[in-house]
């Protein structure tokens, strides 16, 4: 196959951060975020071969977008510019020195009207893995139809398919999440989640087995749940596979789950055994929350042994 090693598709949103709260004014500082396209760095960072696509606006917010992806090496040949509609914003409150609040202003955005003609171009390029999220699905009812066609049409030929459920309650209740997720997963060879987001992968209230169970049983081939600084956990049919988290100081989580799915991706990429590909999704995982912003911490391929053995407080000399 020719194409891309990575495609991702979704929303990528101007994320404005504030030092503090929202309700007393003060700076703003615009930032690229957005779930799929974190995902899409964190790949090209390691060196892979990464693009992302979707819809931004044709105005200097969009411009903005494109040229933080490509700085990244991600490549942005197949978005399509919205010359009516804004770009999608995100701001990030920080209301205490750990506690983060998101308000978004995405109704009606450029990245909200995906369509499956958007992603045309994209996937007949080839990829070897399209990752998604549940986020996209929830914009809108062309971008759920483009999220789950973009599923179909790659696991068809014969990419891997990566779904992160990401559930987001300030844009679905989890019952209509639930609806969508659960039979969307059926097209994923890799399926990520928090624990708590597990039930919207099967019936409301199952538990972790039984939702795992009936992935496997679905053709899923890799369950991930992601256990923040506990670490994460994989089940496959042979069984199941944890690793702990790398431990590291934590100066902002935000972005931690894209990252952790990057890592696991790129080590899915370079053939890497399952354990092993837990160990990059962790790594990428500790650098993201030992930084801040969304992907700013990630590391180069060189970097990738930076924490280990790492004193607290260590300066590199
Ligand atoms: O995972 C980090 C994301 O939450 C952030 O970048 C924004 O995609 C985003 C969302 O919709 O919340």
């Amino acid at each position: 196959m020719t194409g891309v090693d990575l495609l991702t598709v979704g929303e990528a949103l101007v994320s404005l951060r504030s030092a503090g709260p929202l309700t007393v004014g003060g700076p703003l500082t615009p930032y690229l975020a957005g779930a799929e396209s974190n995902v899409s760095i964190g790949v090209a960072r390691l060196g892979h071969r990464a693009a992302f696509a979707g819809r931004v606006s044709a105005d200097e917010l969009g411009l903005f977008l494109l040229r933080q992806l490509r700085a990244e090496g991600v490549d942005v040949g197949h978005v399509v510019r919205d010359p009516d509609r804004p770009a999608g914003l995100m701001f990030l409150e920080r209301r205490t020195a750990d506690l983060t609040r998101v308000i978004y202003q995405r109704a009606g955005s450029a990245g909200s009207a995906l369509t499956v003609d958007d992603l045309r171009p994209a996937l007949a390029a080839g990829t070897h893995v399209l990752h998604l999220t549940g986020i996209t699905p929830a914009l809108s009812d062309s971008a759920r139809a483009a999220t789950e066609w973009a599923a179909g049409t790659a696991a068809r030929s014969g990419a891997l398919v990566c779904l992160d459920v990401n559930y987001r309650s300030r844009l679905w209740s989890r019952d209509a999440a639930r609806a969508v997720l659960t039979p969307l997963a059926g097209h994923a060879a890799v399926v990520v989640a928090s624990h708590d987001e597990l039930d919207l992968l099967g019936d409301h209230g199952a538990d972790e087995p039984t939702v795992v169970a009936g992935l496997l049983d679905r053709g899923v081939s890799t369950v991930l749940v992601k256990l923040g600084g506990d670490g994460a956990r994989a089940y496959t049919r042979e069984g199941r596979v944890e690793t702990a988290a790398v431990p590291v100081t934590a100066v902002d989580t935000v972005g931690a789950g894209d990252a952790f799915t990057a890592g696991y991706l790129s080590g899915h990429l370079d053939g890497l055994d399952l354990a092993g590909r837990l160990r990059r999704a962790v790594t990428l995982g500790a650098f993201a929350v030992a930084g801040h912003g969304d992907w700013e911490a990630l590391p180069r391929r060189d970097e990738l042994a930076l924490l280990d053995g790492r004193q607290s407080g260590s300066t590199v000399r």
